[in-house]
């Protein structure tokens, strides 16, 4: 598992990448064989080999990204727990071939947006890397496993989920052949939407410098604000180099550090030597009547972002360069509010899914863009990453648009807390801080959402896990999403914002609307009054099939969401002008598939919008409200 290559790939004067997205050939290790592709070594990649992909009937072309599941009509592909392989050939330019991959001064990698859950990478038949998590990306140098032409490479993802993996899971495999053949097993998982597997996101090769910018941190340490939109900043950053042995070390390099504003017009500069054998250079960036990232809606010009670019130098000789978009802005909060550049802010906000049809939970950058316009059509302001780190370029489209993000992590109704699976929590936590930690959109972290945070163990657990977030990023607070009830959590007294989801008349009181104003102003007010940190509501909604209506409103209508949002609605007004609450964030944007189940008509319908994107009436309710709240 690693945890490099963290940078978003770039072209630049001394970067090059080319993308691996487009068609790969794919094939099943059966379910009842799951070791069969390593055992006949279906990575090898000799096409005169009679095991592997070539002309295999059981082969087939998958794209890339997508998931694999909706890709066919066959059920046994939409159902399949096991290993999935991926393989196709690339061309390297000769250009990064020179002298054999030039190792000494270059080196070519690959880098993996995000493959769901475990992946394990051959190049030209050797293993270069393996990774658990589904969501976050990895990258493996390949120089030395390249060819002049024709390379292949292959990609195995298991997406079996265990008592270990983070999302959890559990093999069902019943011992009872009268009612089930024998190998029969199934992968049930206790969060509902649909464990949708596979390349989920870009894959780029990459030619970079061998000793080059391996890591960029920077964050606004200090502001002071001028007038509405600007202010004096000082930039904190460091600048990491590979950890390579000391013989290997150039001496005499340097880092220039240029910050731009969007036209391009140089606003600070610095030029500092490395420290620390060589390994990094830090320092602090004084830049005055900067122009800051503000949230959408809250000024005429939101996400706005600057040029933070790195040059690595050896004399006059560019070593490396690279270029960071950067929002300033800081994030601060006390026992009642969360602060945007020291503005109190409220966040309209909603719950999403990486989510659609056909390519389930592949990127595909039509859709973000249109969900980002759908968001903005609705006056939302932010969202929350449920229930695991989205795309980096979801992430980039929402930094643009000024959405602010509560960036969650994979671990989504954790059922039993033990030391591995703290590792586990911990490891997944530090790669995402590492690729997201400076983006200004993203202003939270939270660790997990609706775990069993009423286990005995769960209180050890989330105050070590919040200790240790904590530690790695003290500009952000961090929160854990709960459903459990105030008197049986044991996670809110570790973090510093709470977020609560409530269902009152769907899950509860089913049908009675009238219970909602009361239960939700009782819910909010108590946790409020016992833990004293600022409260958001993280999910609220009811199910409606798109054209189902009804006078008096009943369940699954777009009438009966639309009578439980006001309900909400005059809670949270209420809520708010006694400073009880700072966002309100309705579930869910959109329909999104789930496992079968009887409680679900082709998946989960708390969308406000159908999985196709065209509006139930709760879309307008919801636009009506946040386009009324300044
Ligand atoms: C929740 C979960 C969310 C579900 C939702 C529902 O509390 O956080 O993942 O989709 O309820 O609709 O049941």
């Amino acid at each position: 598992c690693s945890a490099e290559g963290l940078l978003y790939p770039q072209n630049s004067p001394t970067r090059e990448m080319r993308s691996l997205d487009g068609s790969w050939n794919f094939r099943l290790s059966p379910k009842s064989q799951p070791n069969l592709g390593t055992i006949e070594k279906w990575f090898s990649c000799e096409r005169d080999d009679d095991k592997g992909f070539s002309e295999k009937s059981d082969v087939f072309v998958m794209p890339v990204p997508a998931s694999f599941n909706d890709i066919t009509t066959s059920a046994e592909l939409r159902d399949f727990v096991g290993v999935a392989w991926y393989q196709r050939s690339f061309e390297v330019p000769s250009a990064w071939m020179e002298g054999g991959g030039n190792i000494s001064t270059r080196r070519v990698s690959v880098r993996f947006g995000g493959v769901h859950y475990y992946a394990q990478v051959w190049i030209n038949g050797d293993l270069v890397v393996e990774h658990e998590g589904g969501h976050l990306p990895f990258e493996a140098e390949i120089s030395k496993n390249l060819r002049r032409t024709g390379n292949c490479i292959t990609v195995a993802v298991n997406n079996t989920l265990f008592n270990h993996s983070i999302p959890q899971g559990e093999i069902f495999r019943p011992n009872d052949t009268d009612r089930y053949p024998l190998n029969y097993f199934t992968n049930t998982y206790t969060f509902d939407f649909f464990n949708y597997a596979g390349i989920h996101r870009p894959v780029h090769l990459l030619l970079l410098p061998r000793i080059g910018v391996s890591d960029i941190s920077v964050n606004t340490e200090q502001l002071t604000r001028i007038g509405s939109d600007f202010g004096h900043a000082t930039l904190k950053f460091q600048i990491e180099l590979p950890d390579v042995p000391p013989s290997s070390r150039k001496n005499g390099l340097r880092c220039k550090v240029t910050l731009f504003d969007a036209e391009e017009v140089a606003e600070a500069a610095l030029d500092i030597p490395l420290v620390d054998d060589g390994k990094l250079c830090s320092g602090k960036m004084h830049v005055e009547n900067a122009k800051l990232w503000w949230p959408i809606g809250s000024r005429e010009e939101a996400g706005y972002r600057h040029n933070f670019q790195v040059q690595l130098l050896e004399g006059e000789s560019l070593v490396d360069h690279y270029e960071l978009p950067f929002g300033i802005r800081t994030v601060e909060w006390d026992s009642d509010e969360i602060y945007i550049n020291h503005e109190p802010f409220y966040l309209k906000g909603l719950g999403r899914h990486e989510d659609s049809d056909i390519r389930g939970k592949g990127y595909d950058p039509p859709l973000a863009i249109k969900d980002h316009n759908l968001m903005r059509w609705l006056g939302v302001n932010g969202y929350r990453t449920s229930h695991y780190p989205y795309a980096e370029e979801i992430l980039d489209l929402s930094e643009r648009y000024g959405f602010v993000v509560i960036s969650e992590s994979p671990a989504v109704n954790l059922v039993n807390f033990d030391n591995d699976l703290l590792a586990k929590h911990m490891i997944v936590m530090t790669e995402l801080i590492a690729r997201d930690k400076n983006r200004a959109c993203v202003i939270m972290w939270s660790l997990s959402n609706e775990a069993r945070s009423a286990q005995q163990l769960a209180g050890q657990y989330y105050k070590e896990l919040a200790a240790f977030v904590k530690a790695l990023d003290t500009t952000r607070p961090v929160t854990m999403v709960t459903n459990v009830k105030l008197e049986k959590d044991l996670g809110a007294p570790y973090m510093d914002v709470l977020a609560v989801n409530r269902y009152f008349s769907w899950y509860s009181d089913t049908g009675s609307l009238l219970l909602i104003k009361q239960q939700m102003m009782n819910e909010v007010r108590s946790w409020r009054s016992q833990y004293k940190k600022p409260f958001i509501l993280s999910e609220y909604g009811a199910d409606a099939l798109a054209g189902y209506h009804s006078d008096p409103p009943t369940l699954w209508t777009e009438d009966y969401q639309v009578a439980l949002m006001k309900e909400n609605f005059e809670a949270f007004d209420q809520l708010r002008r006694e400073g009880d609450l700072v966002g309100e964030m309705i579930w869910n944007f959109a329909d999104f598939q789930t496992a079968q189940g009887y409680k679900r008509a082709n998946g989960n319908k708390k969308g406000i919008f159908t999985r196709d994107r065209k509006p139930k009436s709760a879309a307008h309710a919801l636009r009506k409200r946040y386009n009324s709240i300044l």
